[in-house]
């Protein structure tokens, strides 16, 4: 990389070794207090404070650094076979409490602090929350890497360090408000700059041709707009094995370069907004949808993470093998986090042709057993495609090559399916529409050895529908591998209470070998393990009815049933059912008919995209109704509804703990797996679910006696489609009549006359995709079961019980095993060795 800040990378003399850090109390004391004094110039110790925060960080970041060098040295002497998950969204949270339990000092740190009269627990609140994802897919990319380094697997996390994360949300009159999240403000003291190897991103220009010394036919671009892409490592700790992986966040910003030559030009004007223009490209990120403007810049996302992280891989490549790519692909895989990064198939046979001078079959090759793809959605609309005209303009090299990747794939289909027109333009990864397009998931496919699904239906549907003309091409790249989540933060760390009770029974082997919590069974019917186990949900309960007294100004039972649904706000996951339920609920309590109604709190949270009207409107929805029921004389010590505002992973972290009843009720196909059904499950929630992704699992896992199921299947959705009438299905239903009319009629308005219209318009829409109005009936009868049940305690903790112990299959450690055994075939490394 040219500059005036690279350094060389080149090996020189040894630093001397320092003597290994202790872990004991006195050396962590000593190293806080030297950062708090010396580096931050802090005097007084002021609880809880930013600077006991960093000066904490930084005592533990020491102990980590240690280890992450003799790991990377671990990998880089090795030559092992390495992976690189590319992933727009690394949703990892906050980040102290898990490398201190990770590092296995987290009672040795709250023992010190506490002695020097400061809470641990309230040092941990002052880290902002890395929210840099949208949901469940960039949390899977944390699990993941959380479960890599447990693992001791070489996985390297390339994503991009957003200026601004996932937005905040407040809710104002009922309706979301968005704020920036600007996480950065006060640093992030985890993360290590690495300058020395930043990468050149070259966007725009023109893809010339030209005859290289040895008279052969090559390609280069010129006159292109070049951006900076610097590098970030945040360490990511394996529990307690010695293995720190990295997470290599990519910063955009100016080259020196460009700037000069504006300079030189004497337009200062210009060369400050092109480096304004060069440090957007991370300023921001993209929540679950893109408007037209926002679109380029969306691209110019995904390609600058796809080409510094694979020059970052080719770079070292090169360091070690010169121009020699024979071995690449045995060494190398690069696992797409959906199609976000897959422009890195065609920006791989750019690296490799352009620049290495491969030719095209051998580059292709290399690329194809390199690749590897995984999907997270069903929904058509939600498969990302970009149209040839922006192709051409930012990326024309890049576009060039998709072309003559899809020259050959095509040619390829005509021979295996001779005059198969239809479904040779079917596959094509150039769409025709009134505007030609890029197809992203075929593009990843057809560059990749695996392509797989999260959850086993949704792997299944993959094959039978949205990709079934490339599984009967390709039948052996289809797998599945099901999700997971890291029990060391979703269990262990966030629900210490029921850690310490599991513990005391099984020990705590289950912290890196989940399946032990099976062990638990034997104590589902022990009434005196049972009272425990109720304790610590009460307990739960408190400090989650804590948080939402906090943020919602109102006080909760502890008592009731914690009914819960927190995820994205979007149609096809049907809060607007749960909303339905509530009014139902309602409408029974002030219809005197509440006879043997369990007193219950229906919480729900999530963010909306902010663009996404119907999203917004079921927020106001929902907020307008718990107005009305919340202040019902009737309701009190029955029946509570509320929207809690600005979910996050930290705030997942309090609520899974607490809640007693999990909310999956997506329309059956639609949810491709769903994660959050995992962590509720493992701290010992029932679920009320369709089966729809990992529900499916969860149920088998469980047992359908220990599950609330209920609604229509794929099938039978795809049955009842052609003649759905859900206005016959409302007026044939007294329950269901009620509840509409009560919103028809204005009952939960306000003063804002007609505010639900939108809402109840999609309801009764025939052509409602996600066919709220069939599943009605059966999600109150199932909710009824709920109520019954949870009327015999002991049976109920029983079944919570049940499910936790039966909740090991998701544990991502299962998950990356799985990657690993199918798809990467790495071994595991040994740093200890060294
Ligand atoms: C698209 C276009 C422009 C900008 C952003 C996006 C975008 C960003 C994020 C599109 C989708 C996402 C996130 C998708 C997601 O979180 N999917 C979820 O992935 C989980 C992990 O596999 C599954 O459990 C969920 O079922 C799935 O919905």
């Amino acid at each position: 990389m040219p500059g005036r800040h690279t350094l060389a990378t080149k090996t020189g003399p040894k630093v001397p070794e320092t003597p290994r850090l202790e872990m004991n109390a006195d050396s962590i004391l000593r190293d806080f207090s030297r950062y708090y004094g010396h580096m931050l110039g802090q005097r007084d110790l002021q609880d809880p404070s930013p600077f006991v925060y960093k000066s904490l960080v930084y005592a533990t970041r020491d102990r980590l650094l240690e280890r992450w060098k003799r790991t990377n040295a671990a990998i880089n002497d090795t030559d092992c076979r390495r992976v690189s998950y590319l992933s727009l969204e690394f949703l990892v949270g906050r980040l102290l409490r898990n490398a201190l339990f990770n590092l296995d000092i987290d009672k040795t740190a709250a023992d010190v602090l506490e002695k020097a009269g400061m809470d641990l627990e309230e040092i941990c609140e002052q880290e902002h929350d890395a929210g840099l994802g949208n949901g469940g897919l960039g949390r899977l990319a944390a699990c993941f890497l959380d479960s890599c380094a447990t693992l001791r697997l070489p996985v390297v996390g390339y994503g991009l360090r957003y200026r601004y994360g996932m937005f905040h949300q407040r809710i104002e009159g009922g309706y979301q408000v968005e704020a920036p999240d600007p996480w950065l403000r006060d640093g992030f003291p985890w993360e290590v700059e690495r300058y020395e190897l930043a990468q050149l991103i070259r966007f725009g220009g023109v893809s010339e041709p030209y005859q290289d010394e040895n008279g052969r036919l090559r390609h280069r671009l010129i006159a292109t707009q070049d951006v900076l892409a610097i590098p970030f490592d945040v360490p990511i700790p394996g529990y307690r094995n010695n293995v720190v992986n990295t997470l290599r966040l990519w910063s955009s910003a100016a080259t020196d370069e460009f700037d000069l030559e504006e300079f030189n030009a004497g337009d200062y004007s210009e060369a400050v907004a092109a480096k304004n223009a060069a440090e957007n490209i991370t300023m921001v990120l993209y929540p679950n949808a893109v408007t037209e403007t926002g679109r380029e810049l969306r691209l110019r996302q995904q390609y600058l993470l796809a080409s510094a992280s694979l020059q970052d891989t080719v770079r070292a490549w090169c360091e070690r093998h010169g121009d020699d790519f024979s071995e690449f692909a045995a060494k190398n895989c690069f696992q797409l986090n959906d199609t976000h990064p897959a422009v890195a198939v065609p920006e791989l046979m750019r690296i490799l042709l352009d620049e290495h001078g491969l030719e095209w079959d051998d580059a292709w090759e290399i690329t194809r057993q390199t690749m590897a793809y995984t999907n997270h959605t069903l929904l058509p609309e939600a498969l990302e495609v970009w149209t040839e005209s922006l192709f051409a303009r930012l990326l024309p090299r890049i576009l060039e090559i998709i072309h003559e990747i899809n020259g050959r794939f095509l040619k390829e289909l005509g021979e295996r399916w001779p005059g198969d027109d239809d479904r040779i333009r079917r596959m094509s990864l150039i769409g025709e529409g009134h505007e030609s397009v890029v197809r992203m998931a075929y593009l990843a496919i057809v560059g990749s050895y695996s392509v797989n699904g999260v959850a086993a239906l949704h792997s299944q549907l993959l094959q039978d529908g949205l990709f079934n003309d490339f599984y009967q091409l390709w039948p052996e790249r289809f797998n599945n591998k099901t999700n997971g989540v890291t029990q060391r933060r979703w269990l262990a760390a966030c629900n210490p209470g029921l850690t310490d009770l599991i513990n005391s029974k099984l020990g705590d082997g289950w912290v890196t070998n989940l399946s032990e919590l099976e062990g638990l069974r034997e104590f589902a019917d022990d009434a005196g393990f049972q009272a425990q186990w109720q304790s610590v949900k009460l307990q739960n309960k408190r400090r989650l009815a804590a948080l939402i007294e906090q943020r919602c100004k109102l006080k909760l039972d502890p008592t009731m049933l914690f009914d819960v649904q927190v995820k994205r706000i979007h149609e096809y996951k049907r809060q607007l059912m749960n909303l339905l339920h509530a009014v139902h609920l309602y409408d029974r309590i002030v219809r005197g008919d509440a006879k043997g109604l369990v007193p219950r709190a229906i919480i729900i949270g999530g963010k909306a995209a902010p663009g996404y009207e119907m999203a917004k409107a079921i927020i106001k929805s929902i907020n307008s109704v718990a107005d009305v029921i919340n202040n019902a004389p009737e309701t009190e010590g029955l029946l509570r509804l509320l929207f809690l505002p600005d979910y996050n992973v930290s705030a997942m972290e309090v609520i899974c703990p607490a809640a007693e009843l999990s909310e999956q009720i997506s329309t059956a196909g639609k949810e491709a797996s769903g994660t959050g059904n995992m962590k509720f499950m493992m701290n010992g929630a029932l679920t009320i679910g369709t089966l729809d992704g990992a529900n499916v699992e969860i149920r088998e896992a469980v047992g359908a006696d220990n599950f609330f199921l209920f609604g229509n299947t794929v099938d039978q959705i795809a049955a009842i489609k052609p003649g759905y009438d859900p206005n016959a299905i409302i007026a044939a239903d007294p329950d269901f009549s009620r509840v509409m009319k009560l919103f028809e009629d204005g009952h939960f308005d306000g003063a804002e006359e007609g505010i639900h219209q939108s809402v109840l318009h999609a309801i009764r829409n025939p052509h409602d995709q996600w066919m709220t109005a069939a599943d009605f009936r059966d999600f109150v009868d199932a909710q009824q079961q709920v109520n019954e049940a949870y009327k015999n305690h002991a049976n109920w903790t029983r079944m919570s019980i049940l499910n936790t112990a039966s909740s090991g299959r998701f544990s991502t450690d299962r998950t990356m095993q799985d990657y690993n055994r199918d798809i990467w075939k790495t071994d595991p490394i040994n740093p200890d060795d060294l």
